[in-house]
């Protein structure tokens, strides 16, 4: 009778906690009450045809996108879950132009956490997955007082835990805290996170791009002749690749980091500095998709090396298996001459 594996997430991370003496399992209860949030956000994504909490509130945030609201409920819910935990000494968001300081009346804890509550969010009506993700870093100003800018502002290298939830046929979450890469599938029979993807690897070579073609015409010239080259029949370098863009990065980078491939947001002569966002969403998936032996860049320098300027500051990335991702950063090089990002129109 083979031995069924039952595994929860929360045992998880009191086991891992004990490979490591100097841990203090403060973040174990900081990963524990993000677990909550996602069950929550993951109740509320799956209700098909919830009319009022799908569409639009009528508000945009702080980049003028339309607000949907499960967006605000994610967000909601992640701050509420997060807040009273004692833990944390400042969050961010991408709903909030600020930083979101703890209540006067909660303990101030030691970490950071920054979140993009619901990534990929013109997909909701469409019930396309979605995701939440999170970046974790320890505060570098001192202990019990409220947490500043500055403990955010850290380049992603200094993160001590990230993670994502996907919102698809199944709700799956991954974290790593520095010692691998791990999945959780939520059984909503009873409402625990299951460990169903230990130890995650990314194949080292893909056969899976990602990217918005629509965008073609604005692409550096490397990038062009990379995606053509992508396209080319070539049995050794197992050519062509296949293409697959969901449109949600979660979830292309979740199957990437699984089969094997790469995901690119580029800078483009409309947008210099790309689309996604440094760090709440490059850092923490450039984290994960490391430590599982990927490769994360902005097309010339590691995206976990970035220092930032500022909370909601974009960046290109390409990130994936570490063959695909040093390929594309050749054909970039070479072409780098003839290529100046435009300014926004
Ligand atoms: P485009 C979703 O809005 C998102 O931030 C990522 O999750 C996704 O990969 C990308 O933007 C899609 O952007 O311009 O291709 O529609």
């Amino acid at each position: 009778m083979p031995q069924i594996r039952f595994m929860t997430l929360s045992r998880f991370i009191i086991e891992q906690e004990k490979l490591h003496p100097e841990a203090t399992g403060e973040l174990s209860k900081l990963l524990h009450d993000l677990s909550l949030a996602a069950k929550v956000i993951s109740l509320e994504v799956n209700k098909a045809g919830l009319a009022d909490i799908l569409g639009f509130t009528g508000d945009s945030n702080v980049h003028g996108e339309d607000v949907r609201k499960l967006d605000m409920f994610a967000h909601n819910m992640m701050f509420n879950a997060m807040d009273h935990g004692g833990h944390l000494c400042i969050m961010a968001s991408e709903e909030e132009e600020d930083i979101i300081h703890i209540p006067a009346k909660f303990k101030v804890g030691k970490y950071v956490l920054l979140f993009d509550p619901l990534d990929g969010s013109s997909n909701i009506d469409a019930n396309v997955s979605i995701g939440t993700i999170f970046s974790i870093f320890k505060r570098i100003t001192p202990d019990g007082k409220p947490g500043t800018l500055k403990d955010c502002l850290q380049k992603g290298v200094r993160q001590v835990a990230a993670g994502y939830i996907v919102y698809g046929s199944s709700t799956i979450m991954v974290y790593s805290a520095g010692h691998g890469v791990h999945g959780f599938t939520l059984d909503p029979s009873f409402g625990e996170f299951l460990l169903s993807n230990e130890s995650i690897r990314i194949p080292q070579k893909g056969k899976i791009y990602s990217i918005n073609e629509g965008n073609y015409l604005y692409w550096h010239p490397g990038l062009k002749k990379y995606i053509k080259w992508l396209q080319e029949e070539d049995n050794d370098s197992e050519r062509p690749y296949t293409s697959r863009y969901i449109g949600s990065m979660v979830a292309d980078i979740h199957r990437n980091l699984l089969y094997g491939g790469i995901y690119m947001y580029p800078a483009d002569s409309r947008n210099p500095n790309g689309k996604l966002r440094l760090m709440y969403e490059c850092n923490p998936m450039s984290f994960i998709v490391e430590a599982a032996g990927g490769r994360a860049s902005n097309g010339k320098q590691r995206i976990l090396e970035i220092k930032p300027g500022t909370l909601h500051q974009r960046t290109p990335i390409f990130i994936g298996s570490e063959y695909d991702v040093r390929m594309v950063e050749e054909f970039m090089a070479k072409e780098e001459k003839t290529f100046s990002p435009g300014k926004k129109r």
